[in-house]
């Protein structure tokens, strides 16, 4: 059989590795049995007829008779009424599926579990499931969505991948098979919502809540709802005023509020099932109540009252800090304003608003801690910010498999109470996930291929916290590689070295800003070290790092006690963190027994070494996987070797210059 390309539009839904049913399942798959006039329910059912002609070659025909062999897809309630078998699954939003000859179901809880289990089977058949496999499961959280930064002109915020999906000229402009293709890839990793403009509401952005746009937003709503995903609206608080006929948006005044609840009401009146707004304020310039003296919670509640009648959230985003810093006075720490700013609100919020919080305090780093909001908020309801999109973490050009980082993020231990891990609390006291997307309208919708991987691990980490980054890539690979053993074997080792090795060259021990200013790509060890946004790394002839320990800005005192004296104590700070909370000398012997300035000489030059690896690493599979890929990620590959080199001899070369101490096996830094 001849090397079938890799389909990369179609993702994860490749199916090329289980093609050989037996003649028995092959029927009991043709005949989909679906009864039931749920919109959703309905879509599963299509799905399943889509994936098993795109991804396996079947025919299978939609009927609402029951007659085996068949597959019956639908709601537990209905499946047990067709089949006259009990079938049970109650979580929220899970499925049950069962693979037979005779007979084979497709169970949701309800309508989105039902499609969710929909994909499931197909996932799971694409990687050799057969008659008698069986599977429950659910997610573990309740609110899984993606924000997109996108802009009304067609740019992207930090996109890496071509131009908006939605938008182009000022208008809602999108190729309706496109957005249905993107809505399914959304639900077959389980995400439920999407908010589609960027948090930084500018310009025609604004009118999104005007009658000049509803309308095309409602017809985008029509796209997604069958794929149980619901749209969320950024929007700007300064509407009232910047195209409002208002002279003020202080929350506090009534006329603010009234003019948000009719607001809300015409948004309603074209999108009824809307899940609410989006709102970055009082952050980066962007307006909000500090405007009128007001906190963060009498701006949000003002807005939640307005979409309470419609049983919309406003979910409200923690990334605010005093953007104006002056980098001489070394007691101001923008790590610390997320927990300044809103623990002293918590319980203040209304019960629609959801704090959405950066899972560490500066900004997508490379590495960073985890905010010590998470497990000290007690009484506000909350969501965990992650970024797929990959502004810090090599733009999509360099591979860098982000659940490899996400998955310390879920297992750090706040230390507040029971099961008081990230992954522990997501479901309860941590609502859900959220993460900035990284699709545009490139064909791979994700600029290098191997970053669908990244889009593909929020989702399944949003659905299951517990899942390593391992399962992640092995899954990932078998759905979009197939089932070569060599093929899997060598794209697993590529993702799963791939963030180590990025980290390597770029930012270790939890140094942070070293990139290129406002790009984010590319080395500029100073480029940040003077700015007014609070991201310093503070290097001179003797050491590196911040001091964030009560002798410096104790911003490890907003950590749980237990974490606050592990972060404090160099000692026992996690290495990969130790520049984040100290501030170490070049002398200081690490756990390796080699200095610091050894060690950062150390994983620059094995950082290029490791990209080097992950190139022959993929030729080596180059006759397996078809030539448009292979070719596609081996050039991003070449970008990103340069891109290592140019970080190991700018860093290196700036540790030496500061110190004047060479490499202790005298390899070539450049002066
Ligand atoms: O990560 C930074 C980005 C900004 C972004 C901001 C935010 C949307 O550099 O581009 O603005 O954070 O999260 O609001």
């Amino acid at each position: 059989m001849g090397i079938s390309e890799v389909r990369e539009y179609d993702c994860w839904l490749q199916g090329r590795g289980q093609n050989q049913f037996s003649d028995a399942l092959k029927n009991c798959l043709s005949r989909i049995v679906v009864k039931e006039d749920c919109l959703v329910v309905k879509q599963a059912a299509l799905e399943l007829q889509r994936g098993l002609k795109r991804m396996f070659g079947v025919d299978a025909a939609i009927t609402d008779t029951i007659q085996k062999p068949c597959t019956v897809v639908g709601t537990a309630t209905a499946v047990s009424e067709l089949t006259g078998k009990t079938v049970s699954c109650d979580r929220a939003e899970g499925f049950c599926i069962e693979i037979g000859d005779e007979l084979s179901v497709v169970a949701g809880a309800d309508c989105n579990g039902t499609l969710y289990g929909a994909f499931r089977l197909l996932m799971e058949l694409a990687k050799g499931a057969g008659t008698g496999f069986s599977l429950e499961d659910a997610p573990r959280s309740g609110i899984r969505m993606i924000n997109h930064w996108d802009n009304l002109d067609g740019t992207i915020e930090r996109g890496y991948a071509g131009p908006s999906l939605f938008y182009k000229d000022d208008k809602i402009d999108y190729d309706p098979q496109r957005i249905e293709d993107y809505a399914r890839l959304l639900a077959s990793i389980g995400i439920n919502c999407l908010s589609i403009n960027n948090v930084n509401v500018r310009k025609t952005a604004k009118l999104l809540i005007t009658e000049q746009f509803l309308p095309d937003v409602a017809k985008l709503a029509d796209i997604f709802r069958p794929f149980g995903i619901r749209l969320m609206l950024s929007i700007n608080f300064g509407a009232p005023y910047s195209f409002g006929d208002l002279d003020t948006a202080d929350p506090l005044d009534p006329r603010v509020g009234e003019w948000w609840a009719k607001r809300a009401d015409l948004v309603y009146k074209y999108i009824p099932d809307l899940a609410g707004f989006l709102v970055k304020a009082d952050s980066e310039g962007e307006a909000g109540p500090f405007q009128y003296g007001r906190d963060h919670a009498d701006g949000a509640n003002m807005l939640a009252k307005a979409l309470k009648p419609h049983n919309g959230t406003v979910i409200w985003r923690c990334f605010v800090y005093n953007c104006t810093q002056d980098w001489r006075d070394q007691t101001q720490d923008r790590a610390c304003a997320a927990y300044d700013h809103f623990m002293p609100l918590d319980g203040r919020f209304d019960d629609n608003v959801i704090l959405q919080i950066k899972h560490g305090p500066y900004d997508f780093q490379v590495r960073e801690p985890v905010t010590p909001l998470f497990g000290a908020l007690k009484k506000t309801r909350h969501l965990i910010e992650f970024q797929i999109t990959q502004e810090y973490t090599g733009h999509q050009i360099d591979v860098c498999f982000l659940p490899y980082m996400w998955q310390d993020v879920y297992h750090f231990d706040t230390k507040h109470g029971e099961n008081s891990t990230i992954g522990g609390m997501m479901g309860n006291r941590i609502s859900g996930a959220v993460a900035v997307g990284s699709v545009g309208r490139d064909e791979n919708w994700t600029g290098n291929t191997l970053s669908q991987a990244n889009w593909f691990g929020f989702g399944r980490l949003a659905w299951n916290p517990d899942l390593t980054a391992e399962e992640i890539a092995d899954e990932w690979v078998k759905l979009t590689f197939g089932l070569d053993p060599e093929v899997d074997a060598a794209v697993n080792k590529i993702l799963m070295m791939s963030y180590p090795t990025y980290e390597n060259y770029n930012a270790p021990f939890g140094v942070c800003f070293m990139v290129t200013r406002s790009l984010h790509y590319g080395p500029d060890i100073e480029g940040y070290e003077y700015s007014r946004w609070g991201t310093y790394h503070r290097a001179n002839w003797e050491a590196v790092g911040v001091d964030r320990t009560p002798s410096g800005t104790n911003y490890t005192g907003q950590y749980a006690p237990e974490n606050a004296a592990m972060f404090a104590d160099l000692a026992t700070c996690p290495e990969n963190l130790m520049l984040f909370f100290h501030r170490v000398p070049y002398s200081y012997v690490m756990k390796n027994g080699k200095n610091l300035l050894q060690n950062i000489y150390d994983t620059h030059f094995k950082g290029v070494e490791q990209v080097e690896e992950i190139i022959r690493t993929w030729e080596g599979i180059q006759d397996k996987i078809g030539s448009a890929v292979y070719a596609s990620v081996r050039e991003r590959m070449g970008r990103q070797l340069t891109n290592a080199i140019e970080w190991r001899d700018v860093v290196n070369t700036y540790f030496h210059r500061h110190t004047g101490i060479p490499d202790e096996q005298g390899r070539k830094i450049y002066d």
